[in-house]
């Protein structure tokens, strides 16, 4: 008898899905792959319930003869392993950026004359309906909030994309990128002090009240499913960090980072240029701990940021820093540096890691932009986040437009570098 192999990559089973199945029979004995959660959450949304309970799912459809898993987005050990006589798919893998694993599939395919088999996606109200609604789950705080957890044991390195509106948000959330069958997006977003208060005109000194950066959450969880790291600046005093931590959580964010500063608070990427006053071990260590008495679940973390580097203490001084925030209960550590060279980063992970191989470290590499996320990796690095490129690539881009429409007394001149009416007016998917 002839085996015929589908990968199923969903949370939840549909007629599209059943329709495959009943076309599959067809050919001969059904073999349906579940890709591991690992691989789905590199071009996919993030599943919605564990992978057990996705294999479970799959072995309960009729005409199904044998469950297996499988653990990479390209076919290779599976074909490998199964050689199945056909690879049926939806046909919308004929497109990208799906299209370079049908790519990948007919050429492991031919080697030994296996055939593909496209069948026309179904593309239904039903489906559309139950797709939204596996997203309106994934944005719901109790789903969200311990998603970052999950994802600093899935991922090697937790990528994390600076958003300040929905706008910003859906961009962190739909890009992917298919590179020699290698796919990828963003794992996480950072609300960053410095680009929440840029987008509102204000200097990035805690001018922009909470209530005003909650409201940018909100903007951006209503658009989307991933994880919030939000940039808490100082923390403000212990009496006020308390209620930011429960308003957070509730809200579904899963992270805040703290800086270890008093006093005006201004932008770390300033150094020594200008007068910024670091906060003593033991009360940082106490607004730590007052934090996590006052968290009610096991999901949400804080993170303690150390300025040491920034204002030039040393490395030792961060190093003492970093350890007795873990021991006054930090879930991670960010260091931060304004160097161009990630040479004290790297010794800050390096001597770190050497004590405590396992508190998360955070870095944002923007002046240390030459090194990659895999050598962070390499040095004990789990998430990196990228803090305002967004708004820094908006910025000239808006400005020159702006200057050429003066320039010019109308608007021609600059259209073959904007995003198309179309698009635009479609760009936002209505309910
Ligand atoms: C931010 O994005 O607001 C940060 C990171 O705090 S930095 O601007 O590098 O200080
Ligand atoms: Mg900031």
């Amino acid at each position: 008898m002839k085996t015929v192999y589908t990968c199923f990559c969903t949370s939840v089973i549909h007629e599209g899905h059943l329709n495959i199945i009943r076309e599959a029979q067809k050919y001969g004995k059904v073999i349906v792959g579940v890709l591991g959660d690992e691989a789905m959450i590199r071009f996919n949304r993030f599943p919605s319930v564990s992978f057990e309970e996705r294999l479970e799912m799959v072995r309960k459809i009729e005409g199904v003869s044998e469950v297996v898993v499988q653990e990479d987005i390209l076919y290779d050990r599976i074909i490998e392993k199964y050689r199945p006589d056909y690879v049926i798919h939806g046909d919308n893998w004929k497109s990208p950026p799906l299209k370079a694993i049908r790519d990948n599939v007919e050429k492991l395919l031919s080697a030994y004359g296996g055939k593909i088999i496209d069948v026309p996606y179904t593309y239904s109200e039903e489906v559309r309906r139950i797709d939204m609604r596996e997203k309106e789950k994934l944005a719901m705080p109790e789903l969200r909030r311990g998603r970052l957890k999950k994802l600093l044991s899935l991922r090697p390195v937790v990528k994390t994309l600076e958003v300040h509106s929905g706008l910003t948000g859906l961009i962190a959330e739909k890009t992917v990128v298919e590179q020699d069958g290698e796919y990828d997006q963003f794992d996480a977003m950072w609300i960053s002090s410095l680009c929440d208060s840029t987008a509102k005109g204000k200097p990035d000194i805690e001018l922009v009240d909470m209530t005003s950066r909650f409201r940018t959450i909100d903007d951006v969880m209503e658009v989307t499913t991933k994880p919030i790291i939000f940039d808490g600046d100082t923390g403000g005093l212990i009496e006020h960090f308390v209620y930011t931590v429960r308003s957070l959580e509730r809200m579904g964010v899963s992270a805040i980072i703290i800086e270890d500063k008093v006093g005006l608070k201004r932008n770390s990427l300033f150094g020594t240029e200008v007068e910024q006053q670091q906060d003593d071990i033991p009360h940082f260590c106490e607004k730590i701990a007052a934090g996590k008495r006052i968290q009610l679940t096991d999901d949400f973390m804080i993170i303690a940021r150390i300025e040491s580097l920034i204002l030039e203490r040393g490395m030792q001084d961060a190093l003492d820093r970093a350890f007795a925030y873990v021991k006054a209960g930090a879930d991670g550590i960010m260091i931060h540096s304004r160097k161009k060279s990630p040479d004290e980063i790297l010794e800050f992970c390096d001597k770190f890691r050497s004590v405590d191989p396992k508190t998360p470290i955070v870095v944002v590499p923007t002046s240390f932009n030459t090194i990659t996320e895999r050598e962070l990796h390499e040095h004990g690095v789990n998430i990196v986040i990228y803090a305002n490129q967004l708004t820094r690539s908006a910025f000239p881009a808006m400005q020159q437009t702006a200057s050429d429409i003066l320039r010019y007394h109308r608007a021609k001149e600059v259209d073959d570098r904007l995003l198309p009416i179309k698009d635009i007016i479609s760009l936002i998917e209505e309910l």
